[in-house]
């Protein structure tokens, strides 16, 4: 199995870490870490060394609440960052719902648009079918500030398979070839820990709609809410629950603690390189 991107075809035969790069001053976790252009430059080189194998650079907080920015400030965010990225050997992606940040960053040279709303805004779709791009369609509902209010499901997991379904046929049908799509099942947007948890459970179904998975758990608010950890005190919990989803079939992981979850997923992949094939 393999994405397709626009400089780079990801091999997924062993799972792939994404590396996160917000540059925003309110993220859920990490918000004014690396909000000036040379301190998220520095942290994009410092995953790479740690082992990611994507960036995901964004320039928008999408948590509970968050305000929303307009594309010229988000775009002037990332711009210098991006061109930076896009230098170091991996695959860049970026994290946007707006197509004019999304043809921004395609002409800055990213290789990848992860976009939270599976690229329902008007032009999207275009944008990054004429690009050769990757593309990455999260499932939510609502804005950042509405979607709590819309976490209200009959059975999560059918309702979240059959939106990713729509957003790909939409995709495919906008010219975008099935080798460049990922699908996300968005953990922790318009979702409860239930939900959440349900989701996870049932991901293998998710993993089988025939692209690969993206999961995002890294430090988010489930963890907190099982463990009763604040928010920089889970990285323990964001292992276990990334190695759950590796284990239902997620491909790419989007983590802010790289050097950790490569370490987790050697482990991993030691012991599948040490299981003996069955002798039929
Ligand atoms: N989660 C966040 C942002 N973007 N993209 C995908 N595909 N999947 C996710 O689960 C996902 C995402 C939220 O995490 P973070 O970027 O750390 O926080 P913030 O949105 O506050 O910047």
């Amino acid at each position: 199995m393999h994405w397709q991107t626009r400089r780079f075809c990801i091999d997924l035969t062993r799972p792939r870490v994404m590396g996160i790069v917000n540059v925003t001053p309110d993220s859920f976790s990490d918000g004014g870490c690396h909000d000036d252009v040379r301190a998220a430059i520095a942290h994009c080189e410092s995953l790479v060394a740690e082992g990611a194998d994507i960036l995901d650079i964004g320039g928008e907080s999408t948590r509970p609440g968050a305000q929303r920015v307009d594309a010229e400030t988000e775009w002037s965010r990332i711009d210098k960052v991006v061109a930076a990225a896009v230098t170091l050997g991996v695959p860049v992606s970026v994290d946007t719902c707006k197509p004019d940040v999304m043809r921004r960053a395609l002409d800055a040279g990213a290789d990848v648009i992860n976009d939270v709303q599976a690229l329902r805004q008007a032009g999207a779709l275009s944008v990054v079918a004429g690009s050769g791009a990757g593309v990455c369609l999260m499932h939510m509902r609502g804005e950042p500030d509405s979607m709590m209010g819309l976490a209200a499901y009959d059975d999560v997991l059918s309702e979240v398979a059959a939106f990713l379904e729509q957003r790909a046929q939409a995709a495919l049908e906008a010219g975008i070839d099935g080798r460049r799509i990922a699908l996300d099942p968005g953990y922790g947007f318009a979702k409860s820990a239930e939900h959440n948890l349900r989701l996870l459970a049932g991901q293998k179904r998710l993993a089988e709609l025939g692209y690969p998975l993206l999961v995002g758990w890294s430090r988010k608010r489930t963890l907190g809410e099982i463990t009763g950890r604040p928010v920089d005190q889970r990285l323990a919990a964001s292992l276990a629950a990334a190695l759950r989803a590796v284990n239902a079939g997620a491909k790419v992981l989007r983590v802010h603690d790289v050097a950790a979850t490569v370490d987790a997923l050697k482990v991993w992949n030691a012991v599948d390189a040490a299981t003996i094939p069955a002798v039929d």
